[in-house]
């Protein structure tokens, strides 16, 4: 697959934070400016397939402004697990790696606000800090009732079927710690959102912990939504695929 990175690649940042985009045209500014402004030492990752609707124009244009701005562009839209691991591929190959990798939706539903108490928490000796909706204290606001069922199925199934003792491991908001992400890269395959699944899997089974940071999801306000009914159907069967990972723990 053809991709493209620019940007400063001897960029020095203490965190990498890593926004998939398809179709954030309304979104990325504000976001970005947002991040730019918070007291971390960040670098942005936009990784974007192309999205018709100019996401990677805008990011370009911000580059000039934000020396720690990167993107990949990639040349057609291929699911948002195989954006992350690029991701994580892309921040573990820069000559000065992060200590932690951040992964945010760009659609304003993860509060920047929240990364500092996110990154913060890792302090506490953990590999993976997952922004949570579910655990105490953490909420999701404006969702039809058709994605709260989705959503809490999701997580259910995930808990039942494959065992994980987590109230929501299905967020996308999370922080990684890199000694995690080097020792797992190799064993990342997900295309969709099985991708959430797959690393939480092997934080568990490589015996990395995990703490749950409660978060307010809001639902988005600006774009369409990219999860469809294939991505579900993808999800489930990854899960039910993976039933053998709960009898050989
Ligand atoms: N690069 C890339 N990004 C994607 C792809 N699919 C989704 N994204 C991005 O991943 C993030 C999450 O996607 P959403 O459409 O918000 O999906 P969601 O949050 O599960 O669904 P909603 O709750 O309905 O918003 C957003 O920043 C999307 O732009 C993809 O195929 N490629
Ligand atoms: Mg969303």
């Amino acid at each position: 697959m053809f991709c493209q990175l620019t940007g400063n690649l001897e960029v020095n940042s203490n965190v990498g934070v890593i926004l998939p985009t398809y179709c954030e045209a309304p979104n990325i500014e504000r976001l970005i400016s947002e991040i730019e402004e918070l007291p971390l030492k960040t670098s942005v990752l936009v990784i974007d397939d192309s999205s018709p609707d100019g996401t990677a124009g805008i990011v370009e244009g911000l580059q000039q402004k934000y020396p720690n701005l990167l993107l990949l562009v990639r040349c057609q839209k291929s699911g948002l697990g195989s954006a992350i691991t690029d991701g994580f591929r892309t921040f573990l190959s820069l000559p000065r790696v992060p200590e932690f990798v951040v992964t945010m939706d760009a659609d304003y539903s993860h509060n920047p606000q929240d990364m500092p108490r996110l990154v913060s928490s890792m302090n506490s000796g953990c590999d993976l800090a997952i922004g949570s909706r579910y655990c105490a204290g953490g909420k999701t606001v404006g969702w039809p009732l058709t994605r709260k069922i989705v959503s809490r199925g999701a997580n259910a199934i995930a808990r039942g079927v494959l065992g994980l003792n987590l109230h929501d491991c299905t967020s996308g908001y999370r922080c990684y710690s890199t000694n995690f992400l080097r020792k797992t890269i190799g064993y990342l395959h997900s295309q969709t959102y099985d991708i959430q699944i797959e690393t939480v899997k092997q934080a568990h089974s490589q015996g990395f912990r995990i703490h749950e940071v409660p978060i307010l999801f809001v639902n988005r306000k600006r774009g369409k939504s990219k999860l469809s009914l294939r991505e579900i159907e993808n999800y489930v069967s990854y899960i039910f695929q993976n039933v053998a990972f709960r009898q050989n723990r």
